[in-house]
């Protein structure tokens, strides 16, 4: 089996390398089994249609890791551009070597039917200096590869470079406890979905978050469940978030990294970088890097509590609410229809956060400033319009189809599946005879657009 497998492999490589051999003496194309001129030119179109596509590449889409925009991707880079000339080195030493050896002694025509040339062991100099060669090219790698290590895992904050990076030197209202330490995030991966934690503030968002510009940040990486990977190609990355482990890394966007400035800065795209279950490939996040007024307004902003749809407390607003005729309210309130129906017969406040409010669940992601997001689920349903700004009507129809059908958008994700997920709570609805309808997702999507 094994070597008729073995076999097989070796009789297609070498009918592959005989396609082409364009060039190589008539006597062998004309032998049978050699591949027909027509094969041949198709093996080179093949060759280049590869080529032309390769070069179709650009260097600077969303997520290149070739357009650093922060030092440590930058390190990184060049890292990389260290390994590649090293390795192209070698690849054109080897490959001349090949071509020509396979040129000079090719057979030739006159070679036919005469016996192989003595079968000898190679010459001991030469293998001793190229294991010499290879083990200098790899010292080559090593140390640049030891030094990118090193400082990635040196918060820089001491140097001048970087300077000034601790809270308390550039953030008048930075926590006392936390003056003397750099901006910390907590990331945690959950499978399919980012949750970000500023513990130093007290404010926690989700799928996407907001960092200022210039300015040195730790990331502590965790995970809730499997192993995921903390990759935004332009900054830094990829670290796993491993569960029982306290991974970390630290980045920084450069300071003219504001986009058009306010609350949007840049934009920067990244995703989970290790296989972790069905939805992983949608599993994505975004980070925002804005100027370091703009940052100190988004951190007051996420901090204060969210207002029911209704002046007074959230108390007061349920209370209220029990007593009110579906109908009625949908037709003349519809926000304060989807909020009766978030933190009523729709439950989804055993899972999701709303700032402020009786809303308290940590299964999903924070929803407090959900409307103030550029994606929902983790990136994969876009709400900027081809303004880069965020497009209400674009997002509504988004938010919608995400909480009515989000087992279509992404599918094995755990808001519908879980055992107390939207696929029992609709089973529920229905056993009761109130289903939710699409109308329902449509003003729940409406208040959930008021939570900016
Ligand atoms: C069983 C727990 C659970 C319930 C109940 C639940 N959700 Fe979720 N929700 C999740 C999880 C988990 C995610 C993340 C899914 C993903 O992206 O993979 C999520 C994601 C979301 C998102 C996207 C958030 C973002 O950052 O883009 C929205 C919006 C949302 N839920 C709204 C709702 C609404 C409205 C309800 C009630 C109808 C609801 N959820 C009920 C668990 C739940
Ligand atoms: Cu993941």
């Amino acid at each position: 089996m094994l070597n008729a497998g073995l076999c097989r492999t070796v009789a297609s490589a070498e009918s592959m390398l005989r396609a082409l051999s364009l060039f190589s003496p008539k006597t062998y194309r004309q032998r049978p089994g050699s591949p027909g001129r027509a094969a041949r030119w198709l093996a080179l179109a093949a060759g280049l249609g590869v080529a032309l596509l390769l070069a179709g590449c650009s260097f600077t889409t969303k997520q290149s890791a070739l357009d650093p925009k922060g030092p440590v991707a930058r390190d990184q880079l060049h890292l990389f551009y260290v390994t590649v000339w090293v390795s192209l080195f070698i690849f054109l030493v080897v490959g001349t070597t090949m071509a020509v050896v396979v040129w000079k002694y090719r057979e030739k025509p006159e070679d036919i039917g005469k016996p192989l040339p003595p079968q000898a062991h190679g010459n001991p100099l030469v293998e001793i200096s190229l294991i010499g060669a290879s083990i200098a090219l790899l010292v080559i790698v090593a140390i640049p590869t030891l030094k990118s290590i090193w400082f990635g895992y040196d918060l820089p904050t001491d140097q001048p470079y970087y300077k000034p990076s601790l809270l308390g030197q550039w953030f008048p209202n930075a926590p006392e406890k936390s003056a003397d330490e750099p901006l910390e995030i907590t990331v945690y991966g959950y499978q399919w979905w980012w949750m970000f934690d500023y513990k130093q503030f007290g404010v926690v968002t989700a799928n996407e978050f907001w960092i200022p510009a210039g300015k040195v940040v730790k990331i502590n990486l965790r995970s809730r469940d499997v192993i995921h990977s903390f990759w935004l190609p332009k900054l830094a990355g990829k670290i796993d978030l491993m569960p029982g482990r306290a991974n970390w890394l630290w980045l920084m966007a450069d300071a003219d990294q504001v986009g058009a400035g306010g609350q949007m800065g840049q934009l920067f795209y990244g995703q989970c970088a290790q296989f972790c279950g069905e939805a992983h490939a949608y599993m994505l996040f975004r980070a925002h890097s804005v100027s370091e007024a703009d940052f100190e307004k988004w951190i007051a902003q996420s901090k204060a509590p969210v207002p029911p749809p209704i002046d007074g407390t959230w108390d007061a607003f349920l209370k209220q609410m029990r007593t009110t005729d579906d109908k009625q309210l949908q037709a003349q309130n519809p926000v304060a229809y989807g909020a009766k129906l978030f933190f009523g017969r729709a439950n989804c406040l055993q899972c999701h956060t709303i700032n402020g409010s009786p809303a308290q669940g940590l299964i999903g992601p924070d929803l407090s400033r959900i409307a103030s997001r550029t994606a929902v689920a983790s990136g994969i349903m876009e709400n900027l319009g081809d303004d880069g700004k965020i497009d209400p009507a674009l997002q509504l129809k988004n938010l919608e189809r995400w909480i009515g059908y989000s087992q279509d958008v992404k599918p094995g994700d755990k808001m519908y599946y879980l055992p107390t997920g939207l696929q029992k709570i609709e089973a529920d609805n229905i056993k009761a005879g109130t289903p939710l309808t699409d109308q329902d997702f449509h003003d729940l999507a409406l208040f959930l657009q008021t939570l900016k």
